[in-house]
């Protein structure tokens, strides 16, 4: 049996592979898990291969420690499984769920030339996105009530994985495989020192933010210059962590009813939203996914004078006459993060300061990609398309570019945050960085000399 793991890249909590184990015990065959690793994942950076590899690493010494083996192939998987499973005459593949269009791609081409069953588990989101719904939500509000309804029957603990008691009957199996580590995309750079990679990482983490931070979050969530959000998105993009296990911890928790509510209308229904659109809208990432209003509104502002006008370069570099944004994007670049409250300002500038809604589109997924660790995610593109495009959102008082858009500028910050605060943490750090960047040039030329 084999378990093709791409989204939920975790030992513990992860119902695609406890459902491969069961199977594989049911017909007393060897389990194996297997991770294709292609190395111009779309958006994707050496310090996401990085951080993302170091998981897999960790990943592959706590599988064979239950007698599960496991395989890096560099290859698509539609272009070496087909070819694989019969090299090791599979009997049953498991998949985990992505509504994204490279992974319904992936597995459409797959199942046109499998051999074998394939079975796909949803163990990203607590109510599998094909249960919870079967079209595209308008909002939050229409998808809430829908979980809800269900939530204590799929919120649960989750069962361990068991010591696997059948070995491989095959020879070693002739078809070449990495191990995580040499992988050619898996290279050495440091992600960010903010985090650890990692499943064990990403559980401490969990816990600390459950235990000690968690308490405050109704209160300072939407402050950036406060450490009020919970800093796991990387883990639950790369799968490290369980949303239903992060899920569980905060319902068995202490903590008074209104802070659970309020997390869990983040990690599970603006989360759990943002994989409905992206999974039945096909255009999650383009103009035409935006609802009819919107678009209506954004085509009739297309030719309104736009006071500034930023090429993705100056975007990019954070060079526009605007402080706080630039601090933002440098704060994204350097960190590989940017809080909550201010991604939604950092995009909606871009479609204040872009020719038109596609090119800013195109610029702030492009910019969300390539410096977001958690990026290349549905959320991320669900969250851009709620600020630049009111999906999910409503119509506000209408204004020139945005229409009816909901707009935030920076005396909107200034109301909500300390501003200047916040710039200068960032500016700090940079000197910092710009800094010890220099000096460690400085110390690479002594070297050298
Ligand atoms: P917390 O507040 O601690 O929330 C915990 C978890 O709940 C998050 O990790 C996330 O999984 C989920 N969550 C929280 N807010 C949202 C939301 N608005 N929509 C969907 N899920 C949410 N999130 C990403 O994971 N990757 C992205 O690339 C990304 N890009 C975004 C771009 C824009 C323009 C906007 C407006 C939002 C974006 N988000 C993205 C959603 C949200 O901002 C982040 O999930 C959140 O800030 C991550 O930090 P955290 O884990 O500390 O959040
Ligand atoms: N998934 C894979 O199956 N193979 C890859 O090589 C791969 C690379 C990759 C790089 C950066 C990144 O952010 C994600 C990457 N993913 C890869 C997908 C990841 O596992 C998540 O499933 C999705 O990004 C979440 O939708």
């Amino acid at each position: 049996m084999v378990y093709w793991m791409s989204r939920d890249q975790r030992v513990a909590d992860n119902w695609a592979l406890l459902w491969a184990q069961q199977e594989a015990l049911i017909h007393q065959k060897g389990l194996l898990v297997v991770f294709c690793m292609i190395p111009d994942y779309p958006g994707a950076t050496s310090r996401h291969y990085s951080f993302m590899c170091k998981g897999l690493e960790e990943l592959r010494g706590k599988l064979n420690q239950y007698n599960i083996d496991f395989r890096i192939l560099e290859q698509s998987p539609e272009a070496i499984l087909p070819q694989f499973l019969a090299t090791i005459d599979a009997h049953l593949l498991v998949s985990d769920f992505d509504p994204l269009r490279i992974k319904q791609q992936w597995k459409k081409k797959l199942i046109a030339c499998l051999k074998i069953p394939l079975h796909e588990v949803d163990t990203h989101n607590i109510v599998p996105a094909w249960i919870i719904s079967d079209k595209k939500e308008y909002a939050a509000y229409t998808l809430r009530p829908k979980i809800k309804r269900v939530l204590d029957d799929y919120l649960t603990d989750i069962p361990a994985v068991q010591p696997h008691p059948f070995n491989w009957n095959k020879a070693p199996l002739e078809v070449p495989q990495t191990f995580p580590g040499e992988s050619v995309a898996c290279q050495k750079t440091e992600a960010y020192p903010w985090i650890q990679a990692g499943e064990a990482a990403a559980h401490l983490a969990a816990l600390n933010f459950v235990q000690q931070r968690l308490g405050n979050y109704t209160k300072i969530r939407n402050n950036p210059c406060l450490d009020g959000q919970s800093g796991l998105s990387p883990y639950l993009h790369f799968g490290q962590l369980s949303p239903q296990r992060l899920a569980w911890m905060v319902s068995g928790s202490a903590l008074p009813a209104d802070t659970k509510e309020a997390f869990f209308e983040e990690l599970v229904v603006r989360r759990e939203l943002a994989d409905n659109f992206c999974y039945y809208e096909p255009a999650y990432d383009r103009v035409a996914g935006f609802p009819d209003w919107a678009r209506k509104t954004l085509d009739q502002h297309r030719n309104d004078k736009r006071d500034y006008v930023y090429s993705l370069t100056e975007l990019e570099k954070g060079t526009t006459h605007e402080m706080l944004w630039n601090a933002c994007q440098q704060d994204l670049v350097q960190s590989g993060k940017l809080h909550g409250f201010l991604r939604m300002y950092w995009a909606k500038k871009i479609l204040e300061w872009t020719p038109d809604p596609e090119m800013a589109l195109e610029y702030a997924i492009t910019l969300n990609d390539r410096y977001s660790l958690d990026g290349r995610d549905p959320n991320g593109y669900t969250g851009i398309a709620w600020s630049l495009g009111g999906v999910h959102d409503r119509a506000w008082p209408e204004r020139s570019v945005f229409g009816k858009i909901r707009y935030m500028n920076e005396a909107g910050c200034r109301r909500k945050f300390d501003v200047d605060g916040y710039i200068d943490t960032v500016l700090t750090r940079a000197d910092v960085c710009f800094c010890s960047n220099a000096l460690r040039g400085n110390e690479r030329n002594k070297d050298e000399r």
